[in-house]
């Protein structure tokens, strides 16, 4: 039976910095036509987090944020997901400012502290256009992105029970979806969710089939297949191999210049919406389709575009 597929396209994240690729968007308009053109090629959530316009450092300022998401509204109906997690190196309550302004439809929930090593990043590159982004790659050598069961708990009830957003479940490894189930059995997160599978990343689990299929099989067995729906993020060259097996397996994808630069074969991307004709060519070769914004609204159980703060 066909059945239609959600893309999320997460447009510039915190990860890749400013040399890596002239195609980052780092400017409030960037932001946001990187947004509309995603949600035009077929995202129907596009995940979000801002960076400092003079140079490109990830931000977690209200007014960088307020500098795209008003436009993004007025020209696309696709589901704003305003990232929590920030970067590694803000603390809980400079990450968690933008979606407690926005109270979005979605925003994403890290599932658990760890190690998030992007130093490794740093070998390619020679010359930089800014001194923050090595001292910053360096940095994710001796911090620990930190989402303590307190901090997830503040998330749930200040932007779950309070705000009425639902969660993006980073699950960066097999103890996360073990944490997500505890909060499921107290009753503190609820059906239907959307748990991301995030592989790839150094510090979590690695980008394999394999591992793709393990961490199904335990959130089948931990949640139960009737009460979520599943996303496969995987970074660099795996973004687009795990998202078509994540299709084939019944869930839905993540593409975007936050987890990868490149689109097969491995040239940069120039574009977010590159990424998604991309994946959209596949998913529909594989006879499928793709969700609209408001289907995703009505798998997800969303709130509703009415019930966001887009404009103070
Ligand atoms: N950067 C990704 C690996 C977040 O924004 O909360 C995961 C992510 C985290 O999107
Ligand atoms: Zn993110």
């Amino acid at each position: 039976m066909s059945r239609n597929v959600i893309i999320t396209c997460a447009v510039t994240g915190s990860i890749y910095t400013p040399t890596m690729s002239p195609h980052l968007p780092v400017t409030g308009p960037e932001i946001a036509r990187a947004s509309i053109d995603a949600a035009e090629a077929g995202a129907s959530i596009i995940h979000l987090h801002a960076r400092d316009p003079e140079n490109g450092r990830p931000s977690a300022k209200v007014e960088d944020f307020m500098n795209f998401i008003p436009q993004i509204d007025q020209a696309s109906d696709a589901v704003l997901n305003i990232s929590t997690g920030g970067s590694s190196l803000m603390s809980l309550d400079d990450r968690l400012a933008p979606a407690r302004h926005i109270s979005p439809e979605m925003c994403s929930l890290n599932m658990g502290s760890m190690n998030f090593g992007i130093f490794t990043l740093k070998r390619k590159y020679e010359e930089w256009k800014h001194d923050w982004e090595p001292e910053l790659l360096d940095a994710t050598k001796n911090t620990t992105f930190k989402n303590t069961y307190e901090d997830i708990e503040m998330i749930l009830q200040d932007l779950g029970e309070k705000g009425g957003s639902k969660f993006e479940f980073e699950c960066y490894d097999m103890g996360h979806i073990e944490t997500l189930a505890f909060y499921f059995r107290k009753g503190m997160v609820k059906a239907p969710m959307y748990v991301q599978f995030v592989l790839g990343v150094m510090g979590g689990i690695g980008a394999s089939a394999e591992n793709l299929m393990s961490m199904k099989a335990a959130a089948d067995r931990l949640l139960g297949s009737e009460n979520y729906q599943f996303s496969v993020l995987a970074a660099g060259r795996h973004q687009m191999p795990l998202a078509t097996m994540a299709v084939i397996l019944g869930g839905n994808v993540r593409v975007g210049l936050e987890d990868s630069l490149t689109v097969p074969p491995g040239r940069l991307a120039i574009s977010n919406a590159e990424q998604v004709i991309k994946i959209r060519g596949i998913i529909e070769e594989l006879g499928y389709g793709i969700a609209e914004p408001d289907e995703a609204r009505e798998m997800l159980d969303l709130k509703g575009r009415d019930k966001v703060n887009r404009y103070e």
